[in-house]
């Protein structure tokens, strides 16, 4: 095939990878905003090459003019979680979703592959705008913890360079890494609860961090330098203590001035 019908196959596929690593993007964004746990750490996003497509075409038998129909991963997403259950969670956010229908799923996670490997793959109907109008293709999404992507990465280029003749020594370690990989997530399952406290207790503190900063640079524009540098020092203290709740009681004070000036100028 010409390389410019390839260019004309792939570009649906590229701008739906795109758009959707945006998307979800945009949902950690939103997520953090308002200082809600994010289930979605990380999103990649890649189109197939060229070459990975002929030699899946060979592999399984499949002619060009099935190529869009039976290869389902010409568009891949790749969404990394932090624990097992924020897995389950993104599924069900996608099942739900109404810009994308999902074709298939498959747990490797319940059940592992032979090779060790494990994640979740959704296959979705997705709709993209070409200059031909709207077209809907198929999108690969793999949902995984950072400890299976950690793995899976490694895995794939130990595969790729030994193709089929991978060294049994080699073999044999990798699958000691899946079942320590397995170990890994549960543990970290059993103190999710915990580090999600603490992620919390994080987040807050830099979201009102952040509120009281801009309200004392606004404060500059209106109120008395004197007296507002008196409010930024006593915020340097309060914050140095590392207590919460007093920085919460600052937050709420330093509201109300700002909010006493605010008035003022429109009075
Ligand atoms: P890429 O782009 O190089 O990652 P098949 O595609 O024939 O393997 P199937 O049923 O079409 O099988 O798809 P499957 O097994 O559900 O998922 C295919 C993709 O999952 C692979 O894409 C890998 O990305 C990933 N995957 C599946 N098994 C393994 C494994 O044992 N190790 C690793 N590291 N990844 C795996 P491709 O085709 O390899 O393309």
């Amino acid at each position: 095939m010409e390389i410019q019908l390839w260019r004309e196959i792939l570009e649906p596929y590229t701008l739906a990878v795109d758009e959707l690593v945006v998307k979800f993007n945009h949902l950690i964004e939103a997520n953090r905003r308002v200082g809600t746990y994010a289930p979605i750490e990380q999103v990649m996003g890649r189109v197939k090459t060229i070459s990975s497509i002929l030699e899946k075409c060979q592999k399984k038998g499949i002619s060009m003019k099935e190529i869009e129909d039976k290869i389902e991963d010409i568009a891949g997403i790749r969404i990394v979680c932090q624990f097992i259950e924020d897995i389950y969670h993104v599924v069900n956010l996608i099942r739900n979703r109404q810009d994308m229908k999902v074709k298939s799923e498959k747990d490797y996670i319940k059940s592992i592959k032979e090779s060790g490997y494990r994640s979740y793959h959704m296959v979705v109907y997705y709709t993209v705008e070409s200059l031909k109008g709207p077209k809907e293709l198929l999108v690969e999404i793999q949902i995984r913890t950072l400890a299976m992507n950690f793995w899976a990465t490694i895995e794939h280029s130990l595969q790729y360079k030994y193709k089929r003749n991978m060294p049994e020594r080699l073999s044999e370690r990798l699958h000691k890494a899946a079942d320590a990989i397995v170990v890994l997530d549960e543990e970290m399952a059993s103190v999710r609860d915990e580090i999600l406290d603490a992620q919390n207790a994080f987040n807050i503190k830099a979201n009102m961090v952040a509120d009281i900063l801009i309200n004392i640079q606004n404060l500059y524009g209106v109120a008395n330098k004197r007296e507002v540098m008196k409010i930024q020092d006593e915020f340097f203290r309060i914050y140095n203590q590392g207590d919460l709740d007093e920085l919460s009681k600052f937050n709420r004070e330093l509201d109300v001035i700002s909010e006493g000036y605010r008035a003022q100028s429109l009075g």
